[in-house]
Order: C-alpha cells, then sequence, then structure tokens
C-alpha cells in the first residue's frame, strides 16, 4: 500500500486529498480510476480559518474593483494548516510515497534575498488593473498576434508578465530587492521542499513571457517586461519533474517522512490530469470561481481573434482552455439576490424551459476576461428583474452559451464533456450544458479535480517499473 498525497491552493481555499495505491497497482500514465481511491480530504478555508489576514472570497477588499490582491503568508499558513491536519489523520503517514500540487494560475509572489516578502501582497488571476503593462508589452513584441504565437496567448491583464511589469513601474526599489518572482504554485512547492522550486513548463504558459515551442523563457518577451527579470525567475521544467523531498522543518514538525515532491502545476493544467482527460474531442468544464473550458490540442492552434489560451499540457503536447472570472461569483449573487438556497436554483432550472422563453441576461457582475469587459454590469432582455425562476436560467444559460461560443475557436469537435467543481453537483446545470453543447456531460465525482490531479501525478511519478 502507499500513499500520494495531492494539494490545491485555490482562490478561496487550499484542499489536501490522499489516493491509496495497491501495493500491485498500475501507477503510470495508464493507471485507472479503478487502480486507486481517495482515502482523506481536508479543506482550510481562507475566510473561516485564516480570517487574520482579512480575505473575502480568498481575496483582500479593495476599493478598486480592477485591483485584487491576497497576502502570501496567508497561502504559506494554510499549507502549514493542511501539513498539520494530515500529520493527524490517522494516516499511516511512513505509507507516503510522493506529493505534488496545484494553484491559482498566474499570482506573483515576490522574495527578497532572504526570503522575505519584497512586495507585501501578490496580485492574483483577478487583478484586471494591467491594461496599460499589457499594451506596453504587445507594442514592444509587435503587436497581439506576435505575442500570441509566441507565448500561446495576447497579453492578458491577469497574466503574470503584465503584473510584474507594473510593480517595476511602481514601485522600482523594491522590485531591484526582489531576488526572486515565483508563481503561487513554485512558492508553495519551494516552501515544501525547503529549497527555491522550480516553474513547471505548464503554469509558465500562463505568464505572456514562456516561448511556447522552445518551453524557455523568451529573451524578447522579458526585456519588454523588466530589466533585469531573467535572474529574478526560477527555470522552467517539465510539469513530470520530481523537485526534492519533503523538506526536514515538515518531517520533524509533522513526522511527515522524506517523500518525493514532483512539481507543482497551475489549478486548471492539473485538473485535465484529474478530470482524465486524453483525446481531442474531451472537453473539461470546471465551474469554480472562474469558470473554465479547456481540453487537449495536438498542436498549439493559437486563437485568431486573442479569445483564449494555448498552455503546454502535462499530457505532453498542448491544452486549450477559455477562461470566465464571473462563474460561482454570478451564480452565487443570482441566488442570493432571491434569497435561494441550491435546491431552490435548481428547482428554478427545472421549471423553466431550454431557452427561457427569449429572456437572457448578460451577467457581469465583476469585469469578465471573455468576452473583456472591463467595467463590470448586468443587463436583463426581455426578462423582469422579480422573475427569480427566469432570472436563475437567464444566467446559467448565458453561461453556458458563452462557454459553447467562446470555445470554438479551439478547433476541435466536442464529442463528450467531463464537468467539475462546485455547481458540477447540480444535475439541471449539467442539463442545460447538454442540451447548448447538444453532447453527453459526465460529471467527474470528485469535485476538486485540480487537487486529486496532484495526487495522480505524484502517483505517476513512481513507476512500477
Ligand atoms: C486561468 C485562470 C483561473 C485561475 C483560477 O487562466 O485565470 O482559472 O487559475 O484558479
Amino acid at each position: 500500500m502507499s500513499l500520494y498525497v495531492g494539494i490545491d491552493c485555490s482562490t478561496q481555499g487550499l484542499t489536501l486529498q490522499v489516493l491509496s495505491v495497491d501495493a500491485t497497482a498500475r501507477r503510470d500514465a495508464g493507471a485507472q480510476r479503478a487502480d486507486w481511491k481517495i482515502v482523506w480530504q481536508h479543506v482550510v478555508n481562507f475566510d473561516r480559518d485564516l480570517p487574520q489576514y482579512g480575505p473575502r472570497y480568498g481575496a483582500l477588499p479593495s476599493a478598486d474593483p480592477a485591483i485584487v490582491h491576497a497576502p502570501p503568508q496567508m497561502w504559506a499558513d494554510a499549507l502549514e494548516l493542511g501539513l498539520g491536519a494530515l500529520a493527524s489523520s490517522g494516516l499511516d503517514l511512513t505509507e507516503i510515497a510522493a506529493i505534488s500540487g496545484s494553484a491559482q494560475q498566474h499570482g506573483t509572489v515576490y522574495l527578497d534575498a532572504a526570503g522575505g516578502f519584497s512586495r507585501a501582497t501578490s496580485p492574483i488571476w483577478m487583478d484586471t488593473s494591467t491594461s496599460v503593462e499589457c499594451a506596453e508589452i504587445t507594442a514592444a513584441l509587435g503587436g497581439p498576434n506576435a505575442v500570441a504565437q509566441m507565448s500561446g496567448s495576447r497579453a492578458f491583464e491577469r497574466f503574470s508578465g503584465p503584473q510584474i511589469r507594473k510593480f517595476w513601474k511602481e514601485d522600482p526599489a523594491a522590485y531591484a530587492r526582489t531576488a526572486r518572482i515565483h508563481l503561487i504554485s513554485s512558492y508553495l512547492a519551494s516552501l515544501l521542499i525547503g529549497a527555491d522550486a522550480p516553474v513547471d513548463v505548464c503554469d509558465a504558459s500562463g505568464m505572456s513571457m514562456m516561448n511556447l515551442r522552445t518551453s524557455d523563457w523568451d529573451p524578447g518577451a522579458l526585456d519588454a517586461t523588466a530589466p533585469g527579470l531573467r535572474a529574478k525567475l526560477p527555470p522552467i521544467v517539465p510539469s513530470s519533474t520530481v523537485i526534492g523531498r519533503i523538506a526536514p522543518k515538515w518531517r520533524e514538525r509533522f513526522g511527515l517522512p522524506a517523500a518525493d515532491v514532483v512539481a507543482w502545476l497551475g489549478d486548471n493544467s492539473s485538473s485535465l490530469v484529474g478530470i482524465g482527460l486524453s483525446e481531442e474531442g474531451e472537453l473539461g468544464i470546471s465551474l469554480g470561481t472562474s469558470d473554465t473550458v479547456f481540453g487537449i490540442m495536438r498542436e498549439p492552434r493559437v486563437s485568431p481573434d486573442g479569445i483564449g489560451h494555448v498552455f503546454a499540457s502535462p499530457t505532453g503536447g498542448f491544452m486549450g482552455i477559455t477562461v470566465f472570472a464571473n462563474g460561482s461569483l454570478a451564480r452565487e449573487r443570482v441566488r442570493d439576490m432571491y434569497g435561494l438556497d441550491w435546491r431552490g436554483f435548481s428547482d428554478a432550472l427545472r421549471f423553466t424551459p431550454p431557452g427561457n422563453g427569449g429572456a437572457r441576461m448578460l451577467p457581469y457582475f465583476v469585469p469578465e476576461i471573455t468576452p473583456h469587459v472591463p467595467v463590470p454590469g448586468v443587463q436583463r432582455f426581455n426578462l423582469d428583474e422579480t422573475d427569480v425562476a427566469r432570472n436563475v436560467r437567464a444566467v446559467v444559460e448565458a453561461q453556458v452559451n458563452a462557454m459553447k461560443t467562446y470555445s470554438a475557436w479551439m478547433g476541435v469537435t466536442v464529442r463528450k464533456i467531463y464537468a467539475t467543481g462546485g455547481a458540477s453537483g447540480n444535475p439541471e446545470v449539467l442539463k442545460v450544458m447538454a442540451e447548448i453543447f447538444g453532447v453527453e456531460v459526465v460529471r467527474r465525482e470528485v469535485t476538486n479535480t485540480a487537487c486529486l490531479g496532484a495526487a495522480i501525478r505524484a502517483m505517476q511519478s513512481q513507476r512500477t517499473t
């Protein structure tokens, strides 16, 4: 019996899962879901468990809706709480063979030479305050298409490169003091191994600074972002790399073994593994704080309209992904606006017809990534604000219609959809998805497939042969 640990640090919390695998079962990429089982799970919720940092839905309240930061020490504390919970889980810790993780993508952590924070707070993926920096980087690199062909995406506000450039412009002295800039994934991986961790190739794809064809930092993009940046960035490694072992600090503190640590990924790439996507034509739809639609791509076909992104895929090759900021946030706003619980929300979907009798909503409760709507606003068409059931269907249909429209750029014929994330537990939402896409929608029972993907990748690193 061996145990494999997955950790996912998402926008609102940090989840741990443990997989148990028989000595005789396969552990490589051919392992089936029957070969392992989840024996333990734990969630650290930032708002509930780390209130001393003052987060709301995992981020710091801000007067300017475009600025969304979180305290990096909160993530470090969450990791410590999570490992402490693992230590008291009752599992035989000596059986832990490997551990890996994932984190919300794009956010950046700034460290000085002594390992302290040179930027007190970290911009996260919901930050939309870097339009000027995106334009500057784009102009320096020869236009949006040139940036997209090189990196897989045009420069997006939430991507790490524009975040770094803004920091350099606003506080050049603190930028100069910065010795290392990590992604959230590589920052937490560093804490786990007690050394400076590399960035994995999938998460590096969301920074506007990695050349998708060489899988290395692009010198022109680094120059366009900030001076002296190369020395401040970790190296990029394949996502299956064993980057170290659980640090002595955690072994002494919690009795954890010196198990292998596998490179940490961005949450969507890790989710692709957790869902089990293996070929073009299967789409994963994750209904979380953000909604994301993603699938494997054999060739890096970049969106001609600059809509989504091509990232390196942890399965080799590439993945296409489109991201919507108004995911569970918008569903929760509508639910709360009408004083419903999730059962009431489902009933509203059940008792309204597909197409909603023409009632429509544009549900931009926060600035939207896809399509680009920088100033939030909600508009109703042929829809009375007091009509509870139709408002519920209108928000869900708007979201799923946007998913279909804005994932067409991937150029794949969709044959099957795997749904994951909190709202995938609602069969009525999946029914709307099946109606609009016109294909079978399968629910993955494990809602945090990013975390599961991390545990599976940890398992795959320990081949039986
Ligand atoms: C992906 C993105 C979000 C975050 C959320 O590009 O911005 O899905 O990864 O955790």
